[in-house]
């Protein structure tokens, strides 16, 4: 039996730099301000940093457009800068991974402009098509087929300069690089190979599950003149859905295995994490199988799915029934081999205490994400915490259009209130509050002073997103002094992780799946293995009371009312390890059979 890798019982922190903490005043988060906050993550304890990319870019998603990717952008400094930040990380025990995003390229980087010539050595880089036969090129309508961009309109751009049309899922600035062509993967291979000789140690690697396309025989996209391949329908936007023919293609795994031999296969203590949007969980179990040498792990979708209706600007209520399901789902695919990320947030995602949580009050808000922290930390996989969940950060509360600065969200706005009037105006905007990537990307909430220590207060320029107004309250600062806050709870979450087998390899076993509140379930060992007993998790996903679930009821010997704890032995406030109450209030819920609002623990069975 091979002892269980490293990031098995690792904890990994995303940081997202543009928002994380700015040195120089320009009003923009850079790489010596995440050095400056190294001894706070040391404190905190996590053991990877996932930086999201600080490369050379046009920063028209925000650095998920590369136009060098062996150069830093100088808005985030430079590669002295970098070196100094992975020396000071491993100098503390902080591995650092970096966004790998090949997926796409900028339309600025030296490869696409190269590829605009037909006769350069680059031309077949991209997915360059013709328009459609019998079309003027550069009409509307003459695109090769009628995908649509994640960010809005046609995901073909016309080239005049090639006087040829170019594939990109996101926006026009993104065009999909042709991981068909033996090049560019050895292209990729070669830049990965120089970061992970510079001293980094791994990626995450950005809609990766995307870049093998389903073609014909004939290397034709669905929908495109004479493909053998049906295209999606056209949908009220306007355009089809591409998402079904670029995700899990099928030569995915040749070339993530590819990757796997070409960079990683001499080198030990990196970890890789695949971004699958669309991918099935049931893909889990093969794609980060280790026999399979391909990814270690993958970020899932389905859980940040449950509460979109058509499209995520058609918000739906958090059922927590439906979230269990899809953990489930994600946990029994790698019960065998393979391996989970656990996550609810991210840069793309709106705020978790705000999306499922309860924000009304203080008091709530700082037991849901108590709550939700502890049910996401102690199922089986490797935790990823986004810069600001440990401190309960909500989402940004933007009403007007002016504060938003993401172009999905931007540009999905004039497509679906202007262009298409899906949508009014309130309607989109009230759906943006909600679900806007930018609730995720507000700057980090240091101390309550004015631009809450992201830059300081005196700085000649404003932050590039407006600053929380809650900063006064939600801040590092004030709860570093509370052993009650959000941050000391999630310092113990990411201590039991590194200091209890149980919650790093236990197998997890769901309890009362019925119930559509009280989320339940265990974590144990095989008999004879080192750790004892097992380890019983409940979690009130609401802020109502609720009653203990019948399965948990009999587990803990209290499914027939208070008279048989007596003669069991009865419940012990010793043996809960941790809880979103006190542990006395937590024996007291577990007597009366009944669990007060947001009232999530950790029960040690032995
Ligand atoms: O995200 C891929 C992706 O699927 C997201 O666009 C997500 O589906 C969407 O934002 C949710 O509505 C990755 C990066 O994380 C994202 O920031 C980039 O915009 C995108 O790829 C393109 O690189």
């Amino acid at each position: 039996e091979t002892p269980n890798p490293w990031w098995t019982n690792a904890v990994v922190y995303q940081i997202y730099p543009r928002s994380f903490q700015d040195s120089n005043g320009d009003g923009l988060g850079d790489l010596p301000g995440i050095t400056s906050r190294l001894d706070y993550l040391q404190e905190l304890g996590v053991d990877v940093i996932w930086l999201s990319p600080v490369y050379k870019s046009p920063q028209d998603d925000n650095g998920y457009d590369i136009s060098d990717y062996q150069d830093i952008d100088p808005m985030f400094g430079t590669l002295d800068d970098m070196d100094e930040l992975i020396a000071q990380a491993h100098h503390r025990g902080i591995k650092i991974v970096m966004d790998l995003v090949v997926n796409h390229t900028s339309d600025e980087h030296a490869w696409f402009q190269a590829s605009r010539d037909r006769n350069d050595e680059h031309a077949d880089w991209y997915w360059w098509r013709d328009a459609r036969p019998g079309m003027a090129p550069g009409e509307p309508g003459a695109e090769p087929n009628n995908w649509g961009s994640y960010f809005g309109g046609s995901a073909w751009e016309y080239d005049e300069g090639r006087g040829q049309y170019f594939f990109h899922q996101f926006s026009r600035k993104q065009p999909d690089l042709n991981w068909e062509n033996p090049e560019v993967r050895r292209a990729v291979y070669a830049m990965m190979n120089w970061w992970m000789d510079r001293g980094i140690d791994g990626f995450r690697m950005d809609v990766i599950v995307l870049i093998s396309k389903f073609m014909d025989a004939q290397g034709r996209l669905p929908g495109e003149a004479g493909s053998q391949l049906e295209d999606n329908p056209v949908g009220p936007e306007g355009f089809s859905d591409p998402s079904v023919f670029c995700c899990d293609g099928p030569r995915l795994e040749e070339y993530l295995a590819e990757m796997r031999r070409e960079v990683f296969s001499r080198r030990d203590g990196y970890l890789t994490v695949g971004e699958a949007p669309g991918l099935p969980a049931a893909r889990t179990g093969e794609i980060t199988d280790p026999k399979n040498k391909e990814l270690d792990m993958l970020f899932l979708f389905e859980q940040v799915g449950i509460d979109h209706g058509a499209s995520k600007w058609d918000v739906r209520p958090f059922e927590p029934k439906k979230l269990r399901t899809v953990m489930s789902n994600q946990q029994n695919a790698v019960r065998d081999a393979g391996w989970a990320s656990l996550y609810f947030d991210n840069h793309d995602q709106p705020r978790v205490v705000s999306r499922w949580g309860d924000t009304s009050t203080e008091e709530l808000r700082i037991r849901s994400a108590k709550a939700l922290g502890l049910l996401l930390h102690m199922h089986r996989g490797t935790p990823y915490i986004y810069q600001g969940e440990e401190l309960g950060m909500t989402n940004a509360g933007f009403t007007k259009l002016e504060q938003y600065r993401d172009i999905e969200s931007i540009d999905l706005y004039h497509q679906r209130v202007v262009e298409t009037k899906i949508q009014s105006s309130d309607d989109m905007l009230h759906a943006m509050s909600i679900m806007s990537r930018d609730n995720a990307r507000t700057p980090m909430q240091w101390d309550d002073t004015k631009y809450a220590g992201f830059t300081a207060s005196y700085a000649p320029e404003e932050p590039w997103i407006s600053v929380n107004p809650n900063h006064d309250v939600v801040n590092a600062q004030v709860e570093l002094k509370d052993d009650d806050s959000v941050l000391a709870f999630y310092r113990k979450l990411i201590d039991l992780r590194h200091t209890d087998s149980l919650v790093s390899a236990g197998a997890w076993n769901m309890l009362d799946e019925n119930d559509p509140t009280v989320y339940a379930f265990t974590r144990s060992l095989p008999d004879g293995s080192d750790a004892h007993g097992e380890l019983l998790v409940v979690v009130n996903l609401s802020s109502k009371s609720a009653a203990l679930p019948g399965q948990t009821a009999h587990l803990l010997g209290v499914d027939d009312g208070a008279s048989s704890i007596s003669s069991m032995g009865g419940i012990d406030s010793e043996q809960v390890v941790l809880s979103t109450y006190s542990p006395e209030q937590t024996a007291a819920s577990l007597l009366t059979g009944s669990l007060s609002p947001w009232e999530g623990f950790i029960y040690r069975i032995d």
